[in-house]
């Protein structure tokens, strides 16, 4: 590991490397210095065959953090180097290095003294919310064009319907007999799912750079909890913002976990709910009126489509998510479609919550 951490332009003398088990797609290290007061590193194996432009991606990544330091500082903030992510170019000049196995690895300058949060409460969720309705806002005047979809249709409702209806056809791990009735449940929802799609198409939803990843864990909080910095940017790319509002509640207003065995544990969390409205709402003004209509659909929206693509990944046979034993995706599958019937439930509530903020 050492190594790959050479290949680098660090300031500091590499000390201790060792694994974080975060994410379920990239593998990540944290590169600590010799003198530990020096510059620590955040080191990842990107995975290769779910990013397979890592070009794109790293280009993307660099656009985006330019971006947001250009903004901050034109506001006077300080620390810069605490509040977007640094990536630090390998010894050639390329955002990644590419290994002798063909692995694709990159580094980030490690913001020391942060937290992540799996679980919050409502006075961290509101300010999470100001903080993504912030990144969207600095986001805003990005160039498009200049970004590429990392991850093709990755929040495409469509297209992923359409890889969970080739799985069910190919039914590749024989998983297809006792799930059938999860197929139907899909199959249900599936036209309600797809508005924002066809809303889109005909001119009526905008798409806007969005983080396509809110989980509330990609959320860096300081030692006085104070958000600083949001991280996982390779999925940054233009959608519909109700997928970040949605992710955002799918994995913040849960009473329970992703993956919950206990379906009485899962529930919608009310009052993270409403902080991270409110917070969200103070921030992202640029809202349509289309786009503010559609953000509680879009919690609906993120649960389903977590559903179908665990799903779908259980019936290929575990070939995308990282997963801690077999029946995991399974596990998740249900965790998620108990959401989401939590959510068609308070549906009515959710809209009146968005359009109590939306009118403060
Ligand atoms: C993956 O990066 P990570 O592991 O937090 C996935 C997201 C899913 C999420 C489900 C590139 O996110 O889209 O919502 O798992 N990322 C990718 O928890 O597929
Ligand atoms: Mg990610």
């Amino acid at each position: 590991m050492k190594k790959i951490a050479e290949q680098f332009q660090l300031k500091s003398e590499i000390g201790t490397i060792r694994p974080l088990k975060i994410g379920f797609i990239n593998d990540s290290f944290i590169v600590e210095s010799k003198d530990p007061n020096d510059e620590w590193y955040f080191l990842q194996k990107i995975n290769h065959n779910i990013f397979k432009n890592v070009v794109g991606l790293q280009q993307n990544i660099s656009l985006v953090t330019d971006h947001l330091r250009k903004k901050l500082s034109e506001r006077g903030v300080d620390n810069l180097e605490r509040k977007a992510l640094q990536i630090i170019p390998a010894k050639d000049g390329k955002l990644f290095y590419e290994d002798t196995d063909g692995n694709y690895w990159r580094i980030y300058t490690h913001i020391k003294n942060t937290k992540s949060y799996d679980v919050i409460n409502p006075e961290l969720a509101y300010k999470a919310g100001v903080a993504f309705g912030d990144f969207q806002t600095m986001l805003s005047d990005i160039p498009h064009d200049n970004l590429i979809e990392t991850i093709p249709n990755f929040h495409n409702m469509e297209f992923r319907l359409e890889e969970c209806r080739e799985a069910v056809k190919k039914n590749a791990a024989g998983r297809l007999e006792k799930t059938q009735w999860m197929v139907d449940e899909i199959e249900k929802r599936a036209d309600e799912m797809c508005v924002p799609e066809r809303l889109h198409r005909e001119g009526k939803l905008p798409k806007r750079v969005n983080h396509c990843d809110t989980k509330v864990n990609n959320m860096l909080f300081d030692d006085n909890d104070e958000p600083i910095c949001i991280v996982d940017l390779d999925t940054v790319m233009p959608g519909y913002v109700l997928s970040d509002f949605g992710d955002f509640m799918r994995t913040a207003a849960n009473t329970g976990a992703e993956d919950d065995v206990n379906p009485e544990n899962i529930g919608v969390n009310f009052e993270i709910f409403k902080a991270y409205t409110k917070g969200y709402l103070e921030k992202a003004t640029f809202l349509t009126p289309s786009e503010l209509g559609n953000l509680a659909l879009g919690v609906k929206l993120q649960s389903y489509m977590q559903t179908v693509r665990f799903f779908t990944d259980y019936l290929n046979g575990d070939t995308y998510y990282k997963i801690q034993h077999g029946e995991h995706n399974w596990q998740r599958t249900i965790a998620q479609f108990e959401l989401l019937q939590n959510q068609e439930k308070n549906y009515n509530w959710m809209q009146e919550v968005v359009f109590e903020f939306a009118s403060k």
